[in-house]
């Protein structure tokens, strides 16, 4: 739906009270062609492209909680396609190229911004790590720059680049196609769009069991009854173990909390990504002017989806060497995820080892900027039964044949 400012004006004094929903709250059905486990930004975008691209007319998505409440509402935002391996770099890159036609595709702004990701290297060894990856990126076609601390200095005035510094600057490089995107706006556009394609969006509805007869899905026990369905993908993010459990096989994942938060905010001041693998922080400026830390993952796994202490101090200590000015912010609020993480710290995608059930996971901890290709992807094998050539190499059978894709030892870090 389109609104004139007029009638944007005399809603917003009405309190929207003729504001239609953006999607249905629908019952859930007896049966359907294809169900999504989980509403994440991958789940809605899976339900979309199989509604859109695979002309499917039955379709719905289950979601225990509220939609986006999990890891899509819970991330830092980031996309860029600065991946090692040519694999990494197919899958990261055909999300930031759909990323990049989604608003138009959905008519919904997903506030996209293309500011640049800067990584930052502290000292010799980095730069040398970093000249590798960044030459391994160009073969793979990626938009990415090797900078001098001078480029650095002109794009991060506010890093602390005296030699003494506790993390002295050597340099960096640069994704310029990099930046964030709104995470809930990714989730509001496919919902509205796949529930204006016929899609029933299930909320509070938690997949409890599978119903499996000769090594075949055919339906879901879920919290609102049973579910027939023609085939079943799954995107549940930091529970693909609890569910692959109650489907009766083990993924080769450990699930971790993995922490974020965010400042008061300010004026804008920071106009680029900026990230310092070797010290576990980034940082980025919202639009409405917060400071957004990140951190890397806790060093034991847990369900526990909260911040702790120790993460937190060991982040703000990094922000404050770096960005030394950042010292007067207060912090607003902070929080964790769940994440999943494969052994070779790249998703798992495909089919699984039920039959007519689908694997959309192991996204790590960073899969938000894979949103648009993981929901595609997983669309793809539900309608087709196949993998198209951009998920086969990630097929759970990789760890069976050790055709590892290893990007936390080819990149140098774990994101
Ligand atoms: P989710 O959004 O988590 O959706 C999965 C849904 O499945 C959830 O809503 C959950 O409730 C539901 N579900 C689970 N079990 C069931 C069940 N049994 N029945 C029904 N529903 C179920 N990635 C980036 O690319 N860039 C970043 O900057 C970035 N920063 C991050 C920062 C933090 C702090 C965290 C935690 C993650 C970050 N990530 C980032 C990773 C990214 O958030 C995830 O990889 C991505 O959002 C996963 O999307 P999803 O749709 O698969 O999962
Ligand atoms: O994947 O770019 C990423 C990321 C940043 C922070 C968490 N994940």
């Amino acid at each position: 739906m389109r609104y004139s400012s007029l009638s944007l004006l005399r809603q917003g004094l009405t309190g929207h009270a003729s504001w239609p929903a953006a999607w249905r709250s629908p019952a859930l059905a007896q049966s359907y062609d294809a169900v999504i486990i989980g509403g994440g930004g991958h789940g809605l975008a899976a339900a979309y492209y199989l509604a859109k691209l695979h002309g499917l007319k039955r379709v719905a998505v289950l979601e225990k909680g509220w939609l986006g409440g999990g890891n899509t509402g819970r991330n830092t935002t980031i996309v860029r396609s600065n991946y090692f391996f040519p694999e990494s770099v197919a899958l990261y890159d055909f999300a930031l190229r759909l990323y990049e036609g989604l608003s138009e595709e959905l008519n919904f702004n997903i506030m996209l911004s293309q500011r640049g990701m800067i990584n930052l290297a502290h000292s010799d060894h980095d730069m040398e790590v970093m000249t590798r990856a960044v030459n391994a990126m160009l073969i793979n076609g990626i938009d990415v720059e090797l900078l001098d601390p001078a480029q650095v200095r002109a794009e991060l005035p506010l890093a602390n680049f005296s030699p003494g510094a506790r993390y002295p600057i050597h340099g960096g490089y640069v994704q310029r196609r990099g930046g964030i995107a709104r995470h809930d706006a990714v989730a509001w556009g496919f919902a509205r769009a796949a529930d204006a394609l016929g899609v029933d969006i299930v909320q509070n509805c938690e997949v409890l069991g599978f119903l499996i007869e000769n090594g075949l899905v055919t339906g879901l026990e879920t919290s609102r009854g049973r579910v027939s369905a023609g085939a079943v993908g799954m995107s549940p993010s930091g529970h693909s173990g609890v569910l692959a459990a109650k489907a009766g096989f083990r993924l080769p994942i450990t699930s971790y909390a993995l922490q974020a938060m965010v400042s008061e905010p300010v004026k804008p001041v920071l106009h680029t990504v900026a990230a310092s693998w070797a010290t576990g922080m980034y940082v980025s400026q919202s639009d409405k002017g917060e400071l957004v830390f990140g951190a890397g993952l806790d060093l034991y796994p847990s369900y526990a989806q909260r911040g702790n202490l120790p993460t937190t101090q060991a982040i703000v200590a990094a922000v404050l060497e770096i960005f030394p000015a950042f010292r007067r912010l207060k912090m607003l609020r902070q929080w964790a995820g769940i994440v999943d993480v494969p052994w070779d710290y790249s998703p798992i995608l495909g089919p699984s080892p039920v039959g007519n059930l689908y694997l959309n996971c192991g996204w790590g901890t960073g899969g938000f900027k894979a949103t648009p290709a993981g929901g595609w992807l997983l669309a793809h094998a539900v309608a087709t039964g196949r993998h198209h050539p951009i998920s086969a190499p990630f097929d759970l059978a990789r760890f069976d044949s050790a055709a590892l894709i290893d990007e936390a030892a080819g990149a140098g870090i774990a994101h």
